[in-house]
Order: C-alpha cells, then structure tokens, then sequence
C-alpha cells in the first residue's frame, strides 16, 4: 500500500512549481488525472524538445506517475465533467495565472458549494500586495525573494540559482500544504484554501539572509568576504561563496581547475578541525601563532587562509581532497557536475536518479522522489501521453458510457 492511496487529485497544473507538488503525491500513491487543453496540452510538452514531436524532458520529469484527461474547462460540456470531476476528487491543484479558475466560472465558492471536502491548492507568483495579479515564473521569482541580491560576487551583478528554488522549491510547499490540510480534514470534514507564493517560498528559503539584514544594523558581517577590508551598505551584500553559516567556508580551486570548470571543492574551516587541516596543507606553525590559532585571529584574514588550503587542494583531485579531509573531520565536498551525478552508481542505487521507459522517446534518466519512507516506497512510472486516459478516467471515475464518450468528443469538450 502506498501512502497516499485512495487520494484523488485533480491536477490542473502546468509548467514547473505545480507539476512538482502533484507528481511528489504521486509518487506518494495519490491518483493524480491531469486535466489538459485539447490538442495542446500542458505547455511544457513542446518547450526545449530535444527529439521532434516527443514529449519534451522538461514535461517528462515533471509528470511522472499521473494520468492525462484532455477537457476544455471553458466549453458547457467540459464545465460539466469538471464539475463532476470536483464532485469526486479530494483535491484540486493548479497554479495558472491569478483569477482563471475563475474566469473559467469555479472560484472558491463555487468549489465548495459543489464539493465542501475539496482542498484548493493554488501556486501564485505573489501573495496580495500590488503584485498580486503578475504572472510570475522562476527567475522572477528568486528577483523578488531576496535570491539574486544575495547571491553573486561583490563586485559583480545579481544573479538567479540554477536550483528552481522558486518553482519546484514552491511545489514542495503546496505538497506540504495539501498534505497538511488533509490532516485537517480527517478530523473536521471539512476542505480548505491552500495558497502558496512563489516570493514567500524564495524568501523563506532565504531566511538566514533577513537574519543577516538584521545582523547589519548592529555591525559589520564578520564572516562575509567584504570584512574587514570591504564596505557595507544599507542591506545585505552579495556574499560569493561564504557558508552563510558561522564557520567559515569557500570554493578552492583543485587539481585540474586549469580545464575542467568543475575541478572544485567547498572546505569549511570548521575550528574543531582546524589543527588537523593545518597540518595536513603543511601550515603546522599556525597552531602555535597567535596571528593563525584561534578563530577570531583568523576572522579577518580569512582570504588567506582559504588562499593557502588552495596551494593545497591544487595538488590533489576534488574527490581526493574529499577522501583526504572527510575522516579529519574537515566538512568539505567536491563540485559535482552533471555528469559527475549522472555517473555516481550510489545515486541510482538509492533512487536518487532513475532511469524510465517512454513510448515514443525511449530511456532517458530523470530524479526519483527524495523523500524516502520504508512503509510507501516510490516507484517512478512514466508520464502520462497528451489524453492518453481520457476514456478511462471518464468511465471508471465518473461512469460514462461509451454514448457519452462519444458525444463529449464530438462536442470538443475532451
Ligand atoms: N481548458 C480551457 N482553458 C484552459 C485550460 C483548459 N483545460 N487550461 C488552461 N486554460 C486557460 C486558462 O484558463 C487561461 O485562460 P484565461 O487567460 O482566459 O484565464 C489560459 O489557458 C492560460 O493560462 P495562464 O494565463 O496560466 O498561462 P500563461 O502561459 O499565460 O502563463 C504562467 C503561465 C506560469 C506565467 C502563469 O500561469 C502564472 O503566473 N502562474 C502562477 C505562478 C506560477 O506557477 N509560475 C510558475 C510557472 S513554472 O516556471
């Protein structure tokens, strides 16, 4: 038995943050229909194709585990069988524009009325404030959260995380949402509201810089590569690589740094191991000066320090470097490219990524759940063909004869 087994959720999510929250359900066991636009589909299905007329990756690895119901929602026809629809599902998922479940005749209120236990759970760009009606996706997202101004060097701009902090980061949230009030619902029989906004979800992963803004008004950041030389401003510099954390950390160059733009590794100078990394990069003699020994004496010249475990790490390979200093107790870890995952057999192994079959593209490899539980494990089916469950969801979910298949099709409502 899966976890979330008996769980029906109407997804009409699209693109990336929703996607995310309905395929973690899935996996969970939850019997997730995507409703799709006749003939087009969920707009990520042709976007960066890498093989003609196939379901892109984009779409693929957003979608596994569901089934997909072509069902024009504006159509009288398709209104119906939506409501039949919300009639029997425990959820609806969506995060399309402000305003166009309503505009489709389904706000709130009319959910209710048609189905009290139905949860609502919808991914916004903002919550209310004078954004609130912005169409939003991911870059704008991290823009708005607090991501870019924090993230890049000093003397350099802004710059967006190549994580989809603001999009799948967002999924996961309404996923916890939805779960959440389906706890809820267990005692009081009642659905609810879930709203999710891509600005608060980037903020809140953001959370140890708004500790940091307020840090500032007290005094210079001392971990932060601007102190003690650099200036601070009003609000929270860019940060480059430092940990964010109160012990020290960087990206050092490693063996091969010259062509491979992945030959890195992050060391943390945690000071518990501190003495044996000085012993280990040949630099003995700090343990004894009180210029090098203690933490604070470091504070300030922390660019020298990262400057001398480099001269180190340049002599040995990232994953070297990782050997050498993780039984010291040295908290480190290599710059993993792509394909450097893609390659790590414990990664498949455990699940992390996996290989799926597809009808018309063949095998490809895409991320399985990470959220591992020993009584509902997941297992990653293949996304769902634009309609491909359209006759089977109309006639075993909601009883349709074939009659009825049929005069929906021919009226363009599936
Ligand atoms: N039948 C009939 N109409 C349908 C339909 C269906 N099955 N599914 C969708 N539509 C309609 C919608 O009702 C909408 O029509 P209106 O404009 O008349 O209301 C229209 O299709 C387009 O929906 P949209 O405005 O959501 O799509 P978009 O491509 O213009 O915008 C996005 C995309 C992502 C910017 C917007 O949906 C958005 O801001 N969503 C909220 C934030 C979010 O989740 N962003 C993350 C996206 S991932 O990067």
């Amino acid at each position: 038995m899966k976890a979330l087994e008996g769980v029906r959720i109407l997804d009409m999510t699209h693109v990336q943050s929703g996607p995310t929250c309905t395929q973690l359900l899935a996996w969970f066991g939850a019997d997730v229909i995507k409703v799709e636009r006749p003939d087009i589909g969920d707009a990520t299905r042709g976007q960066l194709r890498d093989i003609p007329d196939v379901d892109s990756l984009y779409f693929t690895m957003l979608n596994h585990n569901k089934r997909s119901v072509t069902l024009n929602t504006k159509d009288d026809k398709g209104k119906e069988i939506f409501t039949r629809l919300l009639e029997c599902c425990d959820v609806i998922a969506e995060n399309f524009a402000p305003g166009a479940l309503d505009r489709m005749g389904f706000s709130w209120e009319r959910i209710q009325e048609i189905n009290p236990r139905i949860i609502y759970a919808s991914v916004k760009g903002f919550g209310p404030g004078p954004y609130e009606d912005c169409k939003v996706y991911e870059n704008v997202a991290q823009c708005t959260g607090g991501e870019a101004s924090t993230t890049g060097f000093d003397d350099g701009p802004p710059m967006v995380t190549g994580a989809q902090i603001g999009d799948s980061g967002t999924g996961l949230n309404m996923a916890l949402g939805i779960v959440t009030a389906l706890f809820q619902r267990e005692k009081t029989g009642r659905g609810q509201r879930v709203v999710c906004a891509m600005q608060d979800g980037v903020l809140n992963l953001c959370r140890v810089k708004l500790r940091d803004q307020q840090r500032l008004a007290r005094g210079p950041l001392t971990e932060y590569p601007q102190y003690p030389n650099g200036k601070f401003g009003a609000t929270v510099p860019r940060a480059g690589n430092a940990s964010g954390g109160g012990q020290p950390g960087w990206i050092v160059k490693c063996k091969g740094w010259e062509d491979d733009p992945n030959a890195y590794a992050y060391v943390i100078t945690q000071a518990a191991a501190f003495s044996a990394l000085a012993k280990v990069i040949g630099r003995e003699d700090w343990l004894e000066d009180p210029e090098w020994s203690t933490p604070d004496a470091r504070l300030p010249k922390l660019d020298a320090v990262f400057h001398e475990i480099e001269k180190w790490t340049m002599t040995k390979t990232k994953f070297e470097v990782m050997e050498i200093l993780n039984p010291l107790n040295v908290p480190c870890g290599p710059i993993l490219s792509m394909q450097d995952l893609v390659e790590e057999p414990s990664l498949r192994k455990t699940g992390a990524i996996v290989e799926v079959d597809h009808p018309t593209r063949g095998k490809y490899l895409t991320v399985g759940n990470p959220i591992k539980l020993s009584d509902s494990p997941a297992e990653v089916r293949r996304s769902p063909l634009l309609g491909e469950h359209t006759d089977e969801v109309l006639r075993d979910v909601l009883g349709y004869g074939d009659e009825e298949i049929q005069q929906a099709r021919e009226l363009g409502a599936v």
